[in-house]
C-alpha cells in the first residue's frame, strides 16, 4: 500500500543523497558517514536489547500491517527508548517480550511470547484480540482511547448525521441529473437520532449531536445520566429506543451479545425510511439483510465504515449501491503520533505498577 500523504515518517534522505549523482563534495562524504553510523546504530538497536535499558531483558513487539506500519514503529521506538520495540517478524528473543502492541494479530501469534505482561490493542475495540482462540489466558488486555480518537469519531458522526438529516444523498443525486429539487427537512430539534453504545465514543457522539440541536437518545447496557440525551438501557428497552431512531448510529463493541444486531428485524422496528450509520464493527451488520431493508423502505440510506471482511472486496454490492456510502474504516483511525504516546504512557504505568484506565474486562468482551 502507498504511504499516506500526511505520513511524516522520516525517510532516509541522507543515505539517499550519497547514492545520487555525487559531485564528490566533502559535505556528501560527511553526510554519508553520518548516515552509515546511523544505520549501524539502528541495526544494533534492533538486534540487541538496549545496553542502557531501564528494563533490561524487556522488550515490546508491534503488529501493524499496511501503510502505517513504519510510522507506528518509528513512533513507538522513539517513545520507549528504555525498551527495544521489534516488528512482529523480527523478534530476536520471544521470551523477553513483555508487551504486544497489536492490531489484528494473527491467530495463535501471541502464544509465541510466554512472558507477556500485557496485550495492547491499537484502537478502542478489542474484538480483534479476543477473537483469537489461542489467546494467552490471564494476560491483561488494554485498549487505546484518548481525545484524538474521540474527536475524530465526533467529526465522523456529526458529518454523516448532518448529511442524512439534510437529505444530502438525494440532493446530490438530483444535482447530478441537473434536477432542481428542493427537499424540506425537519428542524434538528424534531430529528430523532439514536446512538447504540454510550461508552467513550457513543457518549461523545451523543453529546455532539445534542449540541447540534438534535433530539438524541442513547442505548447502553446500563442506565446512566447524560445531559440532553434520553437514555434507554438493556434489551427490554431496545424496541422503544428503535421506534424513536430516525437516524440510527451504531457505536457498540463487537461481542457475543451484539454480533448481528443490525439485522432485518431491527431495521423493521425503525421508523420507515430511517438512516443507518455503522461505525462500530462489520460483525454488527448482517450484510445480507441490508439491501432488502433498503428495497423495502425500512431504511433510506446507510453509511458503513466497518465490514465483516476488510478491505471490502472489490465486487461487493455495497460499493455500487447509491443508497450505501462506504468509508474504509476511517471514522476514527488513530493517528500513530498520538496513539504511540498513549500506549507508551500505559506501558510505563504498567511497569511502575500504577493504575490504568484502559484495561478491558475479557469476560464482558469490551
Ligand atoms: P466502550 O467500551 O467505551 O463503550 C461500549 C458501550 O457499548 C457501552 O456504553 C456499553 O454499555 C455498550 N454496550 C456493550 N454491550 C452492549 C449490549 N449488549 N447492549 C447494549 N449496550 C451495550 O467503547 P467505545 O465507545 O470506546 O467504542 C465502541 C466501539 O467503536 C469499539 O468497540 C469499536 O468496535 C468501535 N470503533 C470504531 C472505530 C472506527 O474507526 N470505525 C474507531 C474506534 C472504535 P455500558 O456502558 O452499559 O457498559
Ligand atoms: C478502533 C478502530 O477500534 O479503529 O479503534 O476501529
Amino acid at each position: 500500500m502507498a504511504r499516506e500523504p500526511h505520513d511524516p515518517t522520516p525517510t532516509f534522505s541522507v543515505l539517499n543523497a550519497t547514492n545520487s549523482a555525487s559531485d564528490g563534495q566533502p559535505r556528501l562524504y560527511i553526510a554519508g558517514c553520518i548516515g552509515t553510523v546511523g544505520a549501524v546504530l539502528i541495526a544494533v538497536r534492533c538486534a540487541n536489547p538496549c545496553p542502557f535499558s531501564k528494563h533490561p531483558g524487556v522488550s515490546c513487539v508491534l503488529h501493524v500491517s499496511g501503510a502505517r506500519a513504519d510510522w507506528w514503529h518509528t513512533r513507538m521506538a522513539g517513545l520507549l527508548p528504555e525498551m527495544p520495540v521489534y516488528p512482529w517478524n523480527a523478534v530476536p528473543d520471544p521470551g523477553a517480550v513483555r508487551y504486544a502492541v497489536v492490531w489484528k494479530p494473527p491467530p495463535g501469534g501471541l502464544r509465541r511470547f510466554p512472558a507477556l505482561r500485557a496485550i495492547v490493542s491499537i484502537g478502542a475495540g478489542v474484538d480483534h484480540v479476543l477473537i483469537d482462540p489461542d489467546l494467552p489466558l490471564g494476560v491483561p488486555i488494554l485498549r487505546t482511547t484518548g481525545g484524538d480518537l474521540t474527536q475524530r469519531m465526533r467529526e465522523y458522526i456529526a458529518l454523516h448525521t448532518l448529511r442524512l438529516h439534510r437529505a444530502e444523498p438525494a440532493l446530490r443525486a438530483a444535482a447530478a441529473r441537473g434536477d432542481w429539487t428542493q427537499i424540506v427537512t425537519p428542524p434538528a430539534a424534531r430529528r430523532r437520532v439514536g446512538v447504540m453504545g454510550l461508552g467513550t465514543l457513543g457518549s461523545a457522539a451523543a453529546r455532539t449531536l445534542a449540541g447540534l440541536g438534535f433530539a438524541v437518545q442513547g442505548w447502553a447496557r446500563s442506565k446512566r445520566a447524560l445531559e440532553n440525551v434520553t437514555v434507554f438501557a438493556g434489551d427490554a428497552a431496545l424496541p422503544a429506543f428503535l421506534e424513536a431512531s430516525e437516524i440510527l448510529i451504531c457505536l457498540l463493541p463487537l461481542t457475543d451479545a451484539t454480533r448481528g444486531i443490525l439485522n432485518a428485524r431491527l431495521f423493521a422496528a425503525l421508523p420507515a425510511g430511517a438512516g443507518l450509520i455503522n461505525a462500530g464493527r462489520g460483525g454488527h451488520l448482517v450484510e445480507a439483510d441490508l439491501i432488502p431493508a433498503l428495497d423495502a423502505g425500512h431504511l433510506s440510506h446507510a453509511v458503513l465504515d466497518v465490514f465483516e471482511t476488510e478491505p471490502l472486496l472489490g465486487d461487493h454490492p455495497f460499493w455500487t449501491d447509491p443508497r450505501i456510502d462506504v468509508t474504509p474504516h476511517t471514522a476514527s483511525l488513530i493517528d500513530p503520533d498520538t496513539g504511540a504516546r498513549l500506549i507508551a504512557e500505559n506501558i510505563r504505568r504498567m511497569e511502575a505498577g500504577a493504575p490504568i484506565d484502559d484495561l478491558i474486562d475479557p469476560a464482558r468482551g469490551y
